[in-house]
């Protein structure tokens, strides 16, 4: 059980919000509540927690997490293409998030191509990351590899110079 102080409203049900303007709320707030209504079904929340876009088509295939278990979809994971009018009650969590057991869940930031910049998956830059760019490493296993660019698009890392 988890609580959080607050909750900021992305979108609400008149579907008048951008796949761009939920990515950068996904990139900025981290992973967001989300309605899916399937048509002439009630809808159902569920936690976006990523996107690629399909290499075929060019669409975006937003990743979700629901909360029927480890059993449900690919290991409690789906992937849907959405229709923008299917962009409903999109709320992000404003922390801090307390936990009952207490315990102190720090997020890692890590340097693992060690090419300066580091990841922190997805959210604000956490606090316990070192002195480094405000921006994450788009791709942590390659130091040619930069950070996301304003179109989120992962850029080169032209001054990596370290040996691989
Ligand atoms: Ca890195
Ligand atoms: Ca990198």
């Amino acid at each position: 059980m988890f609580h959080i102080q607050n909750k900021i409203q992305i979108a609400d049900n008149n579907n008048d919000i951008s796949a761009d303007s939920i990515k950068r709320s996904l990139f900025d707030l981290g992973p967001l509540t989300f309605q899916i209504t399937p048509s002439g079904e009630r809808g159902h929340c569920l936690v976006l927690s990523g996107y690629y876009i399909d290499p075929v088509d060019s669409v975006n295939v937003w990743i979700f997490k629901n909360s029927y278990g480890k059993d449900y979809g690919e290991d409690g994971f789906m992937y849907r293409k959405l229709e923008s009018s299917q962009y409903h009650y999109i709320f992000a969590a404003e922390g801090p998030v307390i936990t009952q057991d207490a315990n102190n869940y720090n997020v890692e930031c890590l340097d693992i191509d060690g090419d300066g910049y580091y990841n922190w998956g997805i959210g604000p830059k956490p606090d316990t990351c070192p002195e480094c760019p405000d921006l994450p490493d788009c791709n942590d296993n390659d130091p040619y590899v930069g950070p996301y660019d304003s179109c989120f698009n992962c850029s080169c890392n032209y001054s990596f110079q370290g040996v691989l």
